[in-house]
């Protein structure tokens, strides 16, 4: 995972003076600075552009900053994004409400540029472990795929946007034949690695947005968006194909690459209730049909 070495800071303030000078002083190559005159350009512009950290005024014709900020925190998509008030009151009761509604700081004007930073480093790296923590909360280690949890998440809100539109969705689950006869043969370093190529032939097949997670040990699944079921059939039928067809070399000049195989099920869900359990439980009854016929097969 890479954070972003230069972080862009939206100030908001209808007093241009005081945006010329926060540009100013917090002008360095590690940070772009980004200026608006009130709470409804602020709004605007965080629909569209990716930011770090607001510097927001609290008094402002139109919206005032308290309103500013609660329109933020109320929108999933921006309620992250860390917000330091900028006030010239130190009106206790105003700092204790800016704080109650989420601002990570309150620094009263005439500021101190040096203070004014540092309060600016510490909520962008809080900020940035937030992030970090996130992601190792919702990806595999091993693979960089979504982790069970994430996969459910993700699989849910795929699913509700589906009922929404009416459009079908399918459930994948894989299950790498013979897993533990890796291990054994080739000892669990190999058995990582197989997981490793195993995993990569994910991007090769599906697509941007199907959803993969790896959901336990040797156990992956899919959920693939707007996907009929002859969609689906051809795509884990392309997808049994291609890991056939990887080879893992083994790090031993005097072994041959191996292969393993898949079996997949699936499972296609078009009413107006999806439900991901549901859907998983028919998945995995497909998956446990590819097992019995055999394995390195597809059964819907
Ligand atoms: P089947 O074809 O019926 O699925 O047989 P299998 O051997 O793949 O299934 P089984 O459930 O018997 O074994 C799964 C193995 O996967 C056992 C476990 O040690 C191994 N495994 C699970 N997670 C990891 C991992 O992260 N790394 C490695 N190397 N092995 C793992
Ligand atoms: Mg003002
Ligand atoms: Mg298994
Ligand atoms: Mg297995």
């Amino acid at each position: 995972m890479t954070l972003p070495t230069k972080h862009s800071i939206l100030v908001v303030d209808d007093a241009k003076d005081t945006q010329l000078l926060l540009a100013f002083d917090l002008s360095s190559p590690e940070r772009e600075i980004n200026c608006c005159d009130s709470g409804e350009q602020a709004l605007q512009i965080l629909k569209d552009d990716k930011v770090d950290l607001i510097l927001l005024d609290l008094y402002m014709p139109g919206m005032s900053g308290l309103e500013t900020l609660q329109a933020i925190k109320a929108d999933k998509a921006i309620a992250d994004i860390p917000v330091i008030m900028l006030s010239a009151s130190d009106n206790e009761d105003e700092v204790v409400a800016a704080l109650e509604y989420g601002a990570s700081d309150y620094v009263v004007k005439p500021y101190v540029a040096k203070v004014l930073l540092a309060r600016i480093g510490n909520a962008l790296r809080l900020r940035d472990k937030t992030i970090e923590l996130e992601y190792l909360a919702s990806t595999d280690c091993l693979t960089g795929l979504n982790n069970r949890g994430r996969f459910f998440d993700l699989s849910t809100k795929a699913a509700s946007q589906a009922n929404r539109a009416m459009q079908p969705i399918a459930m994948v689950m894989l299950d790498i034949d013979h897993f533990k006869q890796v291990n054994d043969d080739y000892g669990h370093a190999i058995g990582d690695k197989v997981l490793l190529e195993f995993s990569r032939c994910f991007n090769r097949v599906f697509r941007d947005y199907d959803i993969v997670g790896r959901i336990g040990g040797e156990e992956f699944a899919v959920c693939l968006p707007n996907c009929h079921a002859d969609e689906a059939l051809q795509v884990c039928e392309r997808f049994k194909h291609t890991v056939a067809n990887t080879l893992v070399e083994v790090n031993c000049k005097s072994t041959k690459p191996i292969t393993v195989t898949v079996s997949i099920g699936f499972a296609i869900a078009c009413s107006k209730h999806i439900v991901v359990d549901d859907l998983l439980k028919q998945a995995d009854l497909a998956l446990y049909q590819a097992k019995t016929n055999g394995r390195n097969c597809v059964v819907n």
